[in-house]
Formats: C-alpha cells, structure tokens, sequence
C-alpha cells in the first residue's frame, strides 16, 4: 500500500547526498556510453602475465588525464548476476537476495528507471547485447525500464564462426552495434553489454593472442585470454568513437559487472595475487571491478572513495545536471563529498575505508588484519551494520511490493510498456 514508503521516504531523505558542484551538470546533454564489461575484475587493471598486461588499452583508459577511474569499487551482486548489475545501474536499486529481480519483477513492476528518465529529457535510448532478447528477461524488463530499442542477437548477422559461448563475439558485437549506433538521434544514452569475457572463458584459436596464467585450475587460467580479447575489441570501438567524431560529444562509463573468478577458487587466486594464501579479507577486496568516467575536458584522476554499482546511477544523474532530489534510489553520488562510503553486499557484509565485516569477523580495511572491536568500536560497526540491513531491506520492499507503481515522482511520466516492441524485421 502507498503508505508502506513512508519509511521508504524518511530513510532517503536522511541519507541522500548534495552533488559535487565541480561536477555538477559537466555532462549536460552529451551522449552516454554505458559499456558492460563482462565478468571483468578490477585486478585485471594493470596486470601482467610474463611481463605483458592483460589489458592494455583498458589501462590506459583508467590512467588517462580525462577519465575519472574509482578503484575502491565493488560488485554489489548476488545469484542474478548481470542482472542485479543491470537493475542497479539502471534503478540504483538492489537485486534480490535469491534469484533475479530482473527475472521475477521485471515485467510487471513500476520503475523511474534511467532509459524511461533520460528519454523525457530528449534521449534516445538503446540496449545492445548478442545474446537472445529472453535471457535474464531483458526484453519485457527493458520495456518496464523504457528503453526505447534492444538490438539483440536477432541484429547482427549470424554464422557459428561469429559466436562462442553465450553468443556474438565481442569485436564482432562491436563492429555491428555501430552500423544501428550511427543512426541513433543524438544526443542518446547506448548500452553495449559485452558477452565474450564469460565463464568458462572459450575463445576460438584464431582469437587467443595471450598466454594463459598457469595455476592449472582449469576454470581460471583462460581468464586472461578472454579479457585481452575484451580489451582488443574494446580497442576497436575506441577507434571507431574517435573516427567518427562521437568520442567528443559521449561521456564514456565503463564498468565490470562482477567477479569472473568466484570465491571458491581460492588457491588459484592466491597464485593470481602472488600470495600464499587468501583470507576472506582479500576475497572482499576481489570483489573490486573497475569503473571509469571518461569525457573530454572532464577533470580525471583516481578517486578512492568506496562505493559500488548502486551508486552509478545518482553519479551519472548528477553528471548529466538531472536533480534527483525526489527519486526512490538507494546509491549515493560517488563524487558527492561527504557521502556515505559503506559498501552493502548483497548478503549483509561490508567494506568501508576503515572496516571490512565479513559475517561475524572484523578486519581493519587499511591492513586486512582481524580486529578485536574496542567497546565504542563495537558500536560503530553495530550502526553500519544497521544502516547496510535497513538499505538492503528497503529496496526489497520496493521491489517486491512494486511500490513506485504509487510514487509519483515529479516531472517524471509513468512508462507505458505497451509503447515498446523490440521485434526485429527485415528492411
Ligand atoms: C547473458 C549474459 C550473462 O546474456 O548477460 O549473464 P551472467 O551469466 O553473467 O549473469
Ligand atoms: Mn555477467
């Protein structure tokens, strides 16, 4: 009932964040790119295999004088996996604890979701992927969340030698997303969801152009290869965005959705870290994937303050000088400066710049060492660990109770689902 977000309301009231000023509206009315890295993990970031990086053009991305790069930025996911990452960079609300909201709540819930926002303030809006438009039901929970077009793998032309694993190779996705990117009306909000850096990491042999890590877990050794395969097609549509001109008028968001190498491969990934062993302190710290904001002109640099994929939205907003002060969103501008820097897993565990709480034991985030909670320490993690719960719980009871469908959100108008086909036909 209406009334259930009231607690709803209070909460965000306490916890929402003014924008950073020297960043505020910096983006007005450039395009957006969204670019969906795949599995990716931020360690990836400057790592080498026998003296080579794996990535080296996304290296270069993260250090450039134009790109904002955070590397204190977590995967919040849980058993939904690129679909809780999709609904939390879309909504910045969490995915479920069990299954996928994108799944079970995505057709006929109500969302003030980010396509459905920045189409009212004249963007065209578009998903790309070269998968099937069912998978994670994409194509109803596109429609609730008012993109405008899905080009799914029905777009691009199919040959077997064209797709590995889940579908469209990356450079091959690339390649052909740009032939119906050309024609989108400007300015537009693209979302490119790579496919090829998926588990278990097959690549075809003509592709493989990087030497595998040597751990001899089977599952974690390709790894590399996919990714450098990643970064080689991320590459290509660099140099494409550059020729074409669209490089300069495009904010450029690139983000991993989650882990790729799961936290049950614990010997592999203390060889990975080169260390004798991993702890459940460094298995949080794995959990990092990258996020960049790249634009001309934009003031770059690393920023260490933590946060995670529930925070992109409200981030972006603020960029492209969109007042969120009335929104139902539970993440917090990342480069807001006195936000809140707890980071909610999807299970009740967080990171913080001082503490890491992983069930019921404490590290010190700085060292990674256990600590014994001090009597007012005890307290102060009691409160975090309260503030995670009740943001974890609110979004579930936005969710599951589908209570925007009774939020009138000013200036916004409700989508109408029955607007939208993405039904590919010839011509
Ligand atoms: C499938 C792709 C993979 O279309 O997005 O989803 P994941 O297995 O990573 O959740
Ligand atoms: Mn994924």
């Amino acid at each position: 009932k209406p009334s259930d977000l009231d607690s709803i309301k209070s909460y965000l009231k306490k916890n929402r964040t003014a924008p950073n000023i020297q960043y505020y509206g910096k983006a007005k009315g450039k395009n957006v790119f969204i670019i969906h890295l795949e599995s990716f993990q931020q360690f990836l970031i400057d790592y080498k295999v026998d003296g080579k990086p794996v990535t080296p053009t996304l290296n270069k991305f993260y250090h450039n004088q134009n790109t904002l790069s955070f590397d204190n930025f977590y995967h919040q996911v849980a058993q939904g996996k690129t679909s809780d990452a999709e609904m939390m960079l879309e909504n910045s609300l969490f995915g479920l604890p069990e299954g996928s909201a994108m799944v079970t709540y995505g057709t006929q819930n109500t969302y003030q979701a980010a396509p459905a926002m920045l189409a009212q303030k004249g963007y065209t809006t578009a998903s790309f992927h070269g998968d099937v438009p069912s998978f994670w039901n994409r194509d109803n929970a596109y429609k609730s969340w008012g993109y405008q077009y899905f080009f799914d793998s029905n777009y691009y032309k199919e040959k077997p030698s064209y797709t590995v694993g889940y579908g469209l190779k990356d450079k091959i996705f690339f390649k052909d997303a740009a032939q119906y990117l050309q024609k989108l009306p400007q300015p537009f909000y693209a979302k490119l969801i790579t496919l090829t850096n998926h588990y278990p990491y097959e690549l075809d042999k003509q592709n493989v152009s990087f030497p595998a890590t040597k751990t001899g877990d089977n599952t974690v050794d390709p790894y590399v290869q996919t990714a450098h395969y990643l970064d080689q097609a991320f590459s290509q549509f660099l140099k494409y965005l550059n020729k074409t001109g669209l490089s300069k008028n495009s904010m450029i968001v690139l983000y991993g959705d989650h882990y790729g190498i799961a936290n049950t491969h614990r010997p592999a990934i203390a060889q990975l870290l080169h260390k004798k062993s991993v702890d459940s302190y460094d298995l949080a710290q794995f959990q990092k994937v990258p996020f960049m904001i790249h634009m001309n002109g934009l003031k770059g640099g690393i920023n260490h303050t933590y946060g995670g994929e529930i925070d992109v939205l409200p981030t972006l907003l603020h960029l492209l000088g969109i007042k969120d002060n009335n929104t139902i969103q539970f993440g917090n501008d990342l480069l807001s400066p006195n936000r809140n820097q707890t980071v909610a897993f999807r299970n009740g565990d967080f990171v913080s710049p001082k503490y890491t709480v992983i069930g019921s034991t404490v590290y010190d985030t700085k060292t990674g060492k256990v600590i014994n909670p001090t009597k007012s320490q005890q307290q102060e993690i009691k409160n975090m660990q309260n503030h995670v719960t009740t943001e974890l719980s609110l979004s579930d009871k936005v969710v599951l109770g589908d209570l925007l469908r009774y939020y009138n959100l000013k200036g916004f108008k409700k989508v109408n689902k029955k607007e939208y086909s993405y039904k590919y036909s010839d011509g």
